[in-house]
Protein backbone atom coordinates (compact mmCIF):
# COMPACT_ATOMS: atom_id res chain seq x y z
CA UNK A 1 0.00 0.00 0.00
CA UNK A 2 1.39 3.52 -0.66
CA UNK A 3 1.65 6.17 1.97
CA UNK A 4 -1.32 8.32 2.34
CA UNK A 5 -0.73 12.15 0.69
CA UNK A 6 -0.80 14.75 3.60
CA UNK A 7 -1.00 18.44 3.36
CA UNK A 8 -2.43 21.71 5.26
CA UNK A 9 -1.69 25.02 5.34
CA UNK A 10 0.51 26.39 7.98
CA UNK A 11 0.92 30.31 9.48
CA UNK A 12 4.27 31.70 10.12
CA UNK A 13 3.40 33.91 13.47
CA UNK A 14 5.33 35.98 15.13
CA UNK A 15 7.01 39.51 16.63
CA UNK A 16 8.25 41.56 13.50
CA UNK A 17 12.09 40.41 13.17
CA UNK A 18 11.84 36.62 14.30
CA UNK A 19 13.01 35.44 11.14
CA UNK A 20 9.83 34.07 9.53
CA UNK A 21 10.54 34.98 6.24
CA UNK A 22 14.03 33.65 6.07
CA UNK A 23 12.31 30.45 7.63
CA UNK A 24 9.49 30.52 4.18
CA UNK A 25 12.30 30.95 1.41
CA UNK A 26 14.38 27.98 3.51
CA UNK A 27 11.52 25.75 3.44
CA UNK A 28 10.57 26.78 -0.29
CA UNK A 29 14.23 26.29 -1.85
CA UNK A 30 13.84 29.59 -3.35
CA UNK A 31 13.37 33.70 -2.06
CA UNK A 32 9.87 33.75 -2.18
CA UNK A 33 9.40 36.62 0.88
CA UNK A 34 11.39 39.35 1.06
CA UNK A 35 14.37 39.76 4.60
CA UNK A 36 15.84 42.41 5.98
CA UNK A 37 17.87 42.93 9.47
CA UNK A 38 15.04 45.77 9.68
CA UNK A 39 11.70 45.49 11.38
CA UNK A 40 8.30 45.22 9.57
CA UNK A 41 9.91 44.33 6.33
CA UNK A 42 6.94 41.72 5.13
CA UNK A 43 3.98 43.71 4.17
CA UNK A 44 1.19 40.91 3.06
CA UNK A 45 0.38 37.41 3.41
CA UNK A 46 1.90 35.51 1.25
CA UNK A 47 2.52 32.23 0.87
CA UNK A 48 5.28 29.64 -0.13
CA UNK A 49 4.64 26.11 -1.47
CA UNK A 50 6.66 23.02 -0.36
CA UNK A 51 5.99 20.01 -1.96
CA UNK A 52 7.60 16.42 -1.55
CA UNK A 53 6.14 12.91 -3.25
CA UNK A 54 4.12 12.22 -0.10
CA UNK A 55 2.72 15.66 1.53
CA UNK A 56 2.65 19.50 0.28
CA UNK A 57 2.67 22.24 2.49
CA UNK A 58 1.58 25.83 2.25
CA UNK A 59 3.58 28.33 4.45
CA UNK A 60 2.10 31.36 5.20
CA UNK A 61 4.04 34.04 6.25
CA UNK A 62 2.51 36.93 7.50
CA UNK A 63 3.84 40.72 8.72
CA UNK A 64 4.96 40.35 12.17
CA UNK A 65 2.49 41.77 14.95
CA UNK A 66 3.46 45.08 16.99
CA UNK A 67 1.70 47.85 18.06
CA UNK A 68 0.00 49.83 14.93
CA UNK A 69 0.55 53.67 14.48
CA UNK A 70 -0.80 53.88 10.79
CA UNK A 71 -3.62 52.56 9.04
CA UNK A 72 -0.64 50.64 6.71
CA UNK A 73 0.62 48.99 10.55
CA UNK A 74 -3.32 48.12 10.98
CA UNK A 75 -3.76 46.29 7.98
CA UNK A 76 -0.36 44.32 8.44
CA UNK A 77 -1.59 43.51 11.69
CA UNK A 78 -4.70 42.09 10.07
CA UNK A 79 -2.73 40.69 7.36
CA UNK A 80 -1.11 38.51 10.03
CA UNK A 81 -4.13 37.69 12.86
CA UNK A 82 -7.05 36.98 10.24
CA UNK A 83 -4.60 34.05 8.62
CA UNK A 84 -4.89 32.29 11.59
CA UNK A 85 -8.91 31.28 10.98
CA UNK A 86 -7.87 30.17 7.30
CA UNK A 87 -4.75 27.64 8.61
CA UNK A 88 -4.94 24.05 10.21
CA UNK A 89 -1.85 24.69 11.98
CA UNK A 90 0.37 27.55 13.51
CA UNK A 91 4.22 27.86 14.05
CA UNK A 92 4.64 30.43 16.38
CA UNK A 93 8.24 31.85 15.90
CA UNK A 94 10.29 33.45 18.51
CA UNK A 95 13.92 34.78 19.39
CA UNK A 96 16.28 32.50 22.14
CA UNK A 97 15.02 34.73 24.87
CA UNK A 98 12.16 34.23 27.20
CA UNK A 99 8.95 35.13 25.81
CA UNK A 100 8.59 39.17 25.83
CA UNK A 101 4.98 40.99 26.16
CA UNK A 102 4.74 41.44 21.62
CA UNK A 103 4.78 37.56 22.03
CA UNK A 104 2.84 36.83 24.71
CA UNK A 105 0.22 38.76 22.62
CA UNK A 106 0.44 37.06 19.92
CA UNK A 107 0.16 33.86 21.80
CA UNK A 108 -3.17 34.85 23.57
CA UNK A 109 -4.36 35.26 19.79
CA UNK A 110 -3.21 31.69 18.83
CA UNK A 111 -4.87 30.23 21.72
CA UNK A 112 -8.16 31.07 20.88
CA UNK A 113 -7.90 29.69 17.64
CA UNK A 114 -7.49 26.34 19.11
CA UNK A 115 -5.40 24.82 16.36
CA UNK A 116 -1.86 22.62 16.87
CA UNK A 117 0.97 25.34 18.03
CA UNK A 118 4.84 24.62 16.84
CA UNK A 119 6.77 27.34 19.09
CA UNK A 120 9.14 27.79 16.95
CA UNK A 121 12.83 29.07 18.97
CA UNK A 122 14.75 30.75 15.20
CA UNK A 123 18.28 31.64 15.44
CA UNK A 124 19.53 29.45 18.18
CA UNK A 125 22.89 29.60 15.68
CA UNK A 126 23.09 32.71 18.42
CA UNK A 127 22.61 30.92 21.48
CA UNK A 128 25.37 28.54 23.59
CA UNK A 129 23.79 25.12 23.42
CA UNK A 130 23.97 24.88 27.27
CA UNK A 131 20.96 27.62 27.02
CA UNK A 132 18.83 26.27 25.35
CA UNK A 133 17.51 23.37 27.87
CA UNK A 134 16.63 26.09 30.53
CA UNK A 135 15.13 28.21 27.70
CA UNK A 136 12.82 25.59 26.87
CA UNK A 137 12.00 24.72 30.27
CA UNK A 138 10.74 28.68 30.48
CA UNK A 139 8.75 28.48 27.47
CA UNK A 140 6.90 25.06 29.26
CA UNK A 141 5.95 27.74 32.04
CA UNK A 142 4.52 30.80 29.36
CA UNK A 143 2.46 28.40 27.72
CA UNK A 144 1.21 25.43 26.11
CA UNK A 145 3.05 24.23 23.15
CA UNK A 146 2.16 20.74 21.00
CA UNK A 147 5.57 21.25 19.96
CA UNK A 148 8.80 22.74 20.81
CA UNK A 149 11.20 23.49 18.01
CA UNK A 150 15.07 24.88 18.54
CA UNK A 151 15.93 25.87 14.87
CA UNK A 152 17.71 28.19 12.22
CA UNK A 153 16.24 29.52 9.47
CA UNK A 154 19.54 31.00 8.42
CA UNK A 155 22.11 27.79 9.19
CA UNK A 156 19.59 25.33 8.27
CA UNK A 157 19.67 23.54 11.62
CA UNK A 158 16.47 21.90 12.78
CA UNK A 159 14.79 21.92 9.61
CA UNK A 160 14.47 18.47 8.44
CA UNK A 161 12.67 18.00 12.14
CA UNK A 162 10.54 20.84 11.71
CA UNK A 163 9.37 19.05 8.59
CA UNK A 164 9.14 15.58 9.86
CA UNK A 165 7.00 16.86 12.45
CA UNK A 166 4.72 18.56 10.84
CA UNK A 167 3.92 15.24 8.73
CA UNK A 168 2.33 13.80 11.97
CA UNK A 169 0.01 16.68 12.62
CA UNK A 170 -0.94 17.20 8.76
CA UNK A 171 -4.37 15.99 8.00
CA UNK A 172 -4.25 13.51 5.04
CA UNK A 173 -5.36 15.58 1.80
CA UNK A 174 -4.86 16.42 -1.76
CA UNK A 175 -1.81 18.12 -3.71
CA UNK A 176 -3.46 22.17 -4.00
CA UNK A 177 -1.03 23.42 -6.03
CA UNK A 178 1.64 21.93 -9.51
CA UNK A 179 4.68 20.52 -7.98
CA UNK A 180 6.51 23.57 -9.65
CA UNK A 181 4.72 26.35 -8.08
CA UNK A 182 6.15 27.61 -5.46
CA UNK A 183 3.70 31.01 -4.29
CA UNK A 184 0.47 32.09 -4.38
CA UNK A 185 1.38 36.03 -5.70
CA UNK A 186 1.90 37.05 -9.32
CA UNK A 187 5.19 37.55 -10.31
CA UNK A 188 4.48 41.42 -10.47
CA UNK A 189 4.14 41.43 -6.80
CA UNK A 190 7.04 39.71 -6.03
CA UNK A 191 9.00 41.81 -8.51
CA UNK A 192 7.91 45.21 -6.36
CA UNK A 193 8.76 43.32 -3.16
CA UNK A 194 12.46 42.84 -4.58
CA UNK A 195 13.10 46.76 -5.46
CA UNK A 196 11.32 47.31 -1.78
CA UNK A 197 13.84 44.94 -0.43
CA UNK A 198 16.83 46.52 -1.97
CA UNK A 199 15.49 49.63 -0.30
CA UNK A 200 15.29 48.30 2.85
CA UNK A 201 18.90 47.02 1.89
CA UNK A 202 20.18 50.54 1.11
CA UNK A 203 18.61 53.12 3.22
CA UNK A 204 18.04 53.91 7.18
CA UNK A 205 15.69 55.05 9.44
CA UNK A 206 12.25 56.03 8.73
CA UNK A 207 13.04 56.11 4.95
CA UNK A 208 12.46 51.60 3.88
CA UNK A 209 8.94 52.08 6.14
CA UNK A 210 8.11 55.54 4.23
CA UNK A 211 8.37 53.38 0.78
CA UNK A 212 5.99 51.52 -1.42
CA UNK A 213 6.55 50.11 -4.45
CA UNK A 214 4.05 49.22 -7.50
CA UNK A 215 5.01 47.65 -10.37
CA UNK A 216 2.93 49.77 -13.76
CA UNK A 217 4.31 47.65 -16.55
CA UNK A 218 5.83 43.96 -17.10
CA UNK A 219 4.52 42.51 -20.75
CA UNK A 220 6.40 44.37 -23.37
CA UNK A 221 10.17 42.85 -24.66
CA UNK A 222 12.10 44.86 -26.25
CA UNK A 223 14.90 43.10 -28.25
CA UNK A 224 14.55 40.06 -25.91
CA UNK A 225 14.12 42.01 -22.80
CA UNK A 226 11.40 42.37 -20.30
CA UNK A 227 10.82 46.09 -19.73
CA UNK A 228 9.41 46.37 -16.07
CA UNK A 229 8.26 49.61 -15.25
CA UNK A 230 7.84 50.42 -11.42
CA UNK A 231 7.17 53.87 -9.35
CA UNK A 232 8.62 54.23 -5.86
CA UNK A 233 6.23 55.91 -3.43
CA UNK A 234 7.78 58.26 -0.59
CA UNK A 235 5.77 60.18 1.92
CA UNK A 236 8.14 63.12 1.97
CA UNK A 237 10.58 65.59 0.06
CA UNK A 238 13.25 64.21 2.19
CA UNK A 239 12.63 61.34 1.22
CA UNK A 240 12.67 61.41 -1.91
CA UNK A 241 16.29 62.99 -1.74
CA UNK A 242 17.71 60.14 0.02
CA UNK A 243 15.98 57.52 -2.33
CA UNK A 244 17.33 59.58 -5.35
CA UNK A 245 20.74 60.37 -3.76
CA UNK A 246 23.36 62.28 -5.06
CA UNK A 247 23.18 62.68 -8.87
CA UNK A 248 20.70 60.02 -9.05
CA UNK A 249 23.29 57.26 -7.38
CA UNK A 250 21.39 55.48 -4.69
CA UNK A 251 18.28 55.18 -7.20
CA UNK A 252 21.02 53.68 -10.12
CA UNK A 253 21.93 51.25 -7.16
CA UNK A 254 18.66 49.99 -6.06
CA UNK A 255 17.96 49.58 -9.93
CA UNK A 256 21.40 47.62 -10.30
CA UNK A 257 21.12 45.58 -7.05
CA UNK A 258 17.20 44.72 -8.21
CA UNK A 259 17.16 44.03 -11.78
CA UNK A 260 19.98 41.14 -10.88
CA UNK A 261 17.50 39.51 -8.12
CA UNK A 262 14.45 39.95 -10.23
CA UNK A 263 16.34 38.62 -13.50
CA UNK A 264 16.93 35.31 -11.29
CA UNK A 265 13.45 35.16 -10.25
CA UNK A 266 12.02 35.25 -13.44
CA UNK A 267 15.03 33.67 -15.62
CA UNK A 268 15.33 36.13 -18.25
CA UNK A 269 16.65 39.84 -19.10
CA UNK A 270 15.15 42.73 -18.00
CA UNK A 271 15.01 46.35 -18.28
CA UNK A 272 14.37 47.98 -15.38
CA UNK A 273 12.74 51.33 -14.81
CA UNK A 274 12.45 53.42 -11.46
CA UNK A 275 10.73 56.80 -11.02
CA UNK A 276 10.42 57.87 -7.49
CA UNK A 277 7.17 59.66 -6.49
CA UNK A 278 5.81 61.64 -3.23
CA UNK A 279 2.33 60.57 -2.02
CA UNK A 280 2.00 62.52 1.56
CA UNK A 281 1.55 60.54 3.99
CA UNK A 282 0.38 57.43 1.97
CA UNK A 283 0.62 55.35 5.10
CA UNK A 284 -2.38 56.76 6.35
CA UNK A 285 -4.42 56.93 3.55
CA UNK A 286 -6.75 54.30 2.99
CA UNK A 287 -7.75 54.65 -0.62
CA UNK A 288 -3.82 54.84 -1.98
CA UNK A 289 -3.30 52.33 0.84
CA UNK A 290 -5.98 50.05 -1.28
CA UNK A 291 -4.69 51.39 -4.70
CA UNK A 292 -1.15 49.61 -4.16
CA UNK A 293 -2.56 46.34 -2.91
CA UNK A 294 -2.92 46.88 1.21
CA UNK A 295 -6.55 46.58 1.37
CA UNK A 296 -7.98 45.64 4.37
CA UNK A 297 -11.23 44.61 2.87
CA UNK A 298 -10.04 42.00 1.07
CA UNK A 299 -8.76 39.85 4.19
CA UNK A 300 -11.20 37.40 4.94
N1 LIG B 1 21.58 34.54 13.13
C1 LIG B 1 20.42 34.29 12.56
N2 LIG B 1 19.77 35.29 11.93
C2 LIG B 1 18.59 35.01 11.36
C3 LIG B 1 18.02 33.71 11.38
N3 LIG B 1 16.84 33.76 10.72
C4 LIG B 1 16.68 35.03 10.29
N4 LIG B 1 17.72 35.79 10.68
C5 LIG B 1 17.93 37.22 10.40
O1 LIG B 1 16.91 37.96 11.06
C6 LIG B 1 16.56 39.11 10.28
C7 LIG B 1 15.06 39.15 10.07
O2 LIG B 1 14.67 38.12 9.20
P1 LIG B 1 13.27 38.14 8.43
O3 LIG B 1 13.09 36.78 7.84
O4 LIG B 1 13.17 39.31 7.53
O5 LIG B 1 12.28 38.34 9.68
P2 LIG B 1 10.67 38.39 9.68
O6 LIG B 1 10.22 37.67 10.90
O7 LIG B 1 10.13 37.91 8.39
O8 LIG B 1 10.44 39.96 9.87
P3 LIG B 1 9.14 40.85 9.48
O9 LIG B 1 8.81 40.59 8.06
O10 LIG B 1 9.60 42.25 9.72
O11 LIG B 1 8.04 40.45 10.42
C8 LIG B 1 17.36 39.02 8.98
O12 LIG B 1 18.50 39.84 9.10
C9 LIG B 1 17.73 37.55 8.92
O13 LIG B 1 18.93 37.30 8.20
C10 LIG B 1 18.74 32.67 12.03
O14 LIG B 1 18.36 31.51 12.10
N5 LIG B 1 19.94 33.02 12.60
MG1 LIG C 1 8.99 38.86 6.99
Amino acid sequence: MTEQHKSGFVALVGRPNVGKSTLMNYLVGQKVAITSNKPQTTRNRISGIYTEPDMQVVFVDTPGVFKPHSELDDYMDKASLSTLKDVDLVLFMVEPTELGRGDLYIYEQIKEIGLPVFLVINKVDQVHPDKLLPLIDGYQKQGKFDEILPISAVKGIGIADLLQTLKRYLPEGPQYYGSDEITDRPEYFVVAELIREQILHLTNQEVPHAAAVSVEQMNQRINGKLQIHATIYVERSGQKGIILGKGGQMLKQIGINSRKEIEALLGEKVNLRLWVKLQRNWRSDRAFLKSIGYDKKELS
